[in-house]
């Protein structure tokens, strides 16, 4: 790798940054059953606690996503306890996402439910959650619904979107300045006729709606199989629209297994639409990337930085693409010539170079490595193997 190509790895690892989620460390299952990890984060400050390890081997995880219901059980008051663990593990808060989907009365929707007195109930929650991350100086407020129905003819589709639409526009307007909300999008599950956001189209439509704070939320898992990803992607840049990721793979549906496990190339062409719109504007594209993984059988923490070390190697791979000469052979028309820059780039073996990036940042070359020796699992395994035993069975 010659000096150029280095210096385009260290340049674009500068600044990305992966935001993990705080259920990505907790137990976790299928719909037919967890298995317990004697060493799972059994409470919220455990999960600052694994984040914070991640973050301190990568360097690159200064924030975790909280789920509210999950992470926040006193509501706004548990703003006090996520300060005082975020400045004892030096992890802080990301994305809030309200949780409208696990309680009882959502059991025929949230913003689209036929009953007012629940679409309130929800819309007063996402206020109250849009205020815990003013607290917490979190930016974003990430929405997702599961709102749909199962049978046809068992929802007035049309009145739903109205109804989305009316609460959105009143979440925004309880937006501070600076503050977004992102509107992710999923075609099925769990509802299995129609999701009342089933794509990005409707996400958009939607986030125009609310206003200009907020933008779409791509979770690479909640798309049909043939789907080409990277082509949303580089229509909602273009629109100044794509607000943020919840990066996962997948083989058959909404999987939530590890980034780059099945399919890299799709995660390495999503960055490449990144790098190449920033190349192309002379802008930086103002994009949260978050990780929405569940791992059940994985470790958790082994999982997270797995995670993170194969986001940077995809992500610095895709900075390898030379634009210039792209675009040129994109305008002669030299079909084979321009596929070759960006299979030459994803062929490309990255990681000498980023432990390089790490040596200059004083971090372990092989972060997985320095945590299974750092004795921190071994730790945690004694101190949560009895809280664990008692068999868990909510993601709280
Ligand atoms: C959904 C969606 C949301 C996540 C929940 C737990 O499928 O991906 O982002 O918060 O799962
Ligand atoms: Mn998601
Ligand atoms: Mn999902």
């Amino acid at each position: 790798m010659d000096v150029r190509q280095s210096e385009k790895i260290f340049h674009a690892l500068e600044s990305f940054r992966i935001e993990l989620p705080s259920w990505g460390f907790a137990n976790t299952g299928t719909r037919f059953g967890k298995f317990i990890q004697p060493a799972a984060a059994t409470t919220t400050e455990e999960k600052f606690s694994d984040a914070g390890q991640v973050h301190q081997l990568t360097g690159v995880c200064p924030t975790i996503a909280l789920h509210v219901l999950w992470d926040c059980p006193q509501g706004l008051g548990s703003t006090d306890d996520i300060r005082k663990f975020a400045e004892r593990y030096q992890v802080l808060p990301g994305s809030i996402n309200p949780n409208l989907f696990q309680d009882q009365e959502y059991k025929f929707g949230s913003f689209g439910n036929p009953d007012r007195a629940v679409r309130q109930h929800a819309l007063q929650h996402t206020k109250d959650s849009i205020e815990i991350a003013r607290r917490l100086h979190s930016r974003d407020v990430s929405m997702w619904f599961a709102d749909g129905s199962n049978y046809p003819g068992t929802a007035n589709i049309r009145q739903r979107k109205q109804w989305f639409t009316e609460m959105l526009k009143q979440s925004h307007a309880a937006l501070s300045p600076g503050q977004r909300l992102l509107i992710e999008y999923k075609p099925f599950e769990p509802a299995f006729y129609h999701t009342d956001i089933a794509d990005w189209g409707m996400s958009l439509l939607l986030s125009r709606a609310a206003g200009p704070q907020a933008k779409v939320l791509v979770d690479t898992g909640h798309h049909y199989a043939a789907q080409n990803i990277e082509q949303i992607v580089a229509w909602l840049l273009s629109e100044n629209m794509l607000g943020g990721f919840h990066f996962n793979d997948r083989r058959y549906a909404d999987d939530d297994l590890t980034i780059g496990s099945i399919d890299p190339y799709q995660v390495f062409r999503i960055f490449h639409e990144i790098h190449s719109f920033e190349w192309e504007t002379g802008t930086r594209a103002d994009i949260a990337y978050m990780v929405d993984q569940s791992h059940n059988l994985k470790g958790k923490i082994e999982e997270a930085i797995q995670t993170v070390t194969m986001a940077q190697q995809l992500f610095s791979k895709a900075a390898l693409v030379d634009h210039e000469e792209l675009s040129h052979l994109q305008m002669s028309r030299d079909l084979v010539a321009a596929e070759s820059v960006l299979q030459d780039a994803f062929n490309t073996d990255v990681r000498p170079t980023i432990h390089e990036w790490r040596d200059s940042k004083g971090l372990p070359r092989d972060p997985l490595k320095a945590f299974l020796e750092s004795g921190y699992i071994e730790r945690i395994t004694k101190e949560r193997a009895a809280k664990n035993s008692q068999g868990i069975t909510s993601y709280a």
